[in-house]
């Protein structure tokens, strides 16, 4: 089977982790300019002020991503170029820089897929209270519009919210992102709310617009697994999909919260401060939802907690997505299983788990427009003779395209892959270290660009439409 004429095939990256020139232009700080600047936040203190240079390389980043027969590109846009201070003045150079950068694609026959929010957040509103502040919402908002009007004629694809689960988890609970709160629950729930209100907000007003084109989020799709059959691991898993999973597909597809974990809040006093307009806002919003995109790295498996749990201090190591650490309420632990296979950073491979689990999106949701908007393998990759070896992401981006395959033969109804990352970036919590690329950049030479096996490989996939897979 070939991928249909309708299938794209992609690659992505985000702002912070790419362009760079973090004052160039007119920029505003953002809440990572920041954060990224504290001792020992961040892998060896690696931050994105230059990141790749891609503010100033994109005609060469998009050269070569187009020689690599790329169809479409997701980056994201940084709201504090266009409103260096969150809401306010418009900057002008920053509407230029995305007006290039979408021409240069399309240039190219690339359709850009915009993020409009993948993490860094205009720094003013960080200040004013961030995501706990329901004025960011209009902020929001305000942005989004002003993206719709200025780039709509031209990306007819939007992603309101990258990883709604990452940035507040990390955010409010582990602390090991902006901005940088430990273990306060009630606050992780109403950031949660505040942003899916945003996104509502801002799907109901991209409609308004008639602009015919596509609108919907990305979400982490990370299913829970037992890590057997005992009845109280069988919970865990449940129990982890409610929180892991539902909570954040239910609002956007259904247009409301699940009850399991509603009761929960309920019982622990957590339930997030929100308005009857707000939740039927949700309701309004979710038919008017065009897709959603499904970031996939690896499953989890879960195990009950029995008996006390000790709280274990959250880290930068500790929170970067490898098993071991209980969640946030004691219910359940991620386990790391001697059978199965994990890449350096001790992330599961398992094209199987991803398969399952799309089946199970599907039992709950229905027939609903998929992108996979993010898959991939960090690696250290080796070079050989100079050449950039990376067999392995041949390898598992080659198994989950076969999985993604599969899935659209048993009806579910995927219409586009975005590898991440289209070139080798900054990672938040991992430097430079951890690769994903398909290009690689080299830090210790002018940040030069070097194309991977993975680049010739993934061209031929693109080219013969997956059909040897
Ligand atoms: C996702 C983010 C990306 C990217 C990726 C890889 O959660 O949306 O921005 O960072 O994970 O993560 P890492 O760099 O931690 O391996």
């Amino acid at each position: 089977m070939k991928f249909s004429k309708n299938f794209l095939f992609g690659a992505a990256s985000a702002a912070y982790q790419i362009e760079g020139a973090w004052n160039q232009d007119g920029k505003g700080m953002s809440n990572w300019d920041e954060f990224s600047k504290i001792p020992e936040k961040t892998f060896q203190n690696t931050n994105g002020d230059v990141a790749i240079d891609h503010y100033n390389r994109y005609k060469e980043d998009i050269a070569l991503m187009a020689e690599m027969g790329l169809e479409s590109y997701r980056f994201s846009i940084s709201w504090s170029r266009i409103y260096p201070q969150g809401h306010g003045e418009i900057n002008l150079k920053g509407i230029e820089f995305y007006n290039n950068l979408i021409d240069e694609c399309l240039k190219y026959g690339i359709v850009p897929f915009v993020t409009l929010y993948h993490w860094d957040l205009p720094l003013t509103l960080e200040k004013e209270g961030g995501w706990l502040n329901k004025r960011t919402s209009d902020a929001f908002v305000k942005y989004a519009k002003t993206c719709f009007e200025c780039f709509g004629d031209r990306v007819k694809n939007f992603i309101t919210f990258n990883e709604t689960i990452v940035f507040c988890g990390h955010g409010y609970l582990s602390g090991t992102h902006p901005p940088g709160i430990v273990g306060d629950i009630k606050k992780y729930f109403q950031a949660i709310h505040n942003v899916f209100y945003s996104h509502a907000r801002a799907v109901i007003e991209y409609k308004k617009l008639n602009q015919y084109g596509e609108i919907g989020i990305s979400n982490v799709f990370s299913p829970a697994f037992p890590v057997n059959n005992l009845e109280d691991n069988v919970f865990a898993a449940k129990h982890a999909n409610e929180y892991g999973t539902h909570w954040f597909y239910d609002p956007i597809l259904l247009g409301e919260y699940p009850e399991y974990v509603i009761n929960d809040l309920k019982r622990s006093g957590n339930l997030p401060d929100w308005t009857t307009e707000e939740l039927s806002t949700l309701k309004t919003a979710a038919p008017l939802n065009d897709f959603m995109g499904l970031n996939y790295y690896q499953p989890t498996r879960v195990e009950k907690i029995i008996g006390n749990f000790e709280k274990i201090e959250a880290t930068r190591e500790n929170s970067t997505g490898s098993p071991g650490n209980p969640s946030f309420d004691g219910v359940y632990r991620s386990v790391k299983m001697d059978d199965k296979v994990y890449t350096k950073w001790d992330w599961e491979i398992s094209p199987e788990g991803f398969l399952q689990g799309l089946n199970m999106l599907k039992e709950r949701y229905g027939q609903i427009k998929l992108y996979i908007t993010e898959n991939g393998l960090g690696d250290e990759d080796p070079i050989i003779e100079g050449e950039i070896c990376d067999v392995p992401r041949i390898n598992f981006i080659k198994t989950h395209l076969k999985a993604v395959k599969e899935a659209i033969s048993n009806g579910i109804h995927i219409r586009g892959y975005f590898a991440w990352s289209v070139i080798d970036l900054l990672s938040w919590l991992n430097g430079y270290k951890k690769q994903y690329g398909f290009i690689y950049v080299d830090h210790k030479n002018n940040l030069e660009r070097k194309k991977k096996m993975s680049f010739y490989w993934y061209k031929f996939i693109i080219e013969s439409r997956g059909e040897q897979l």
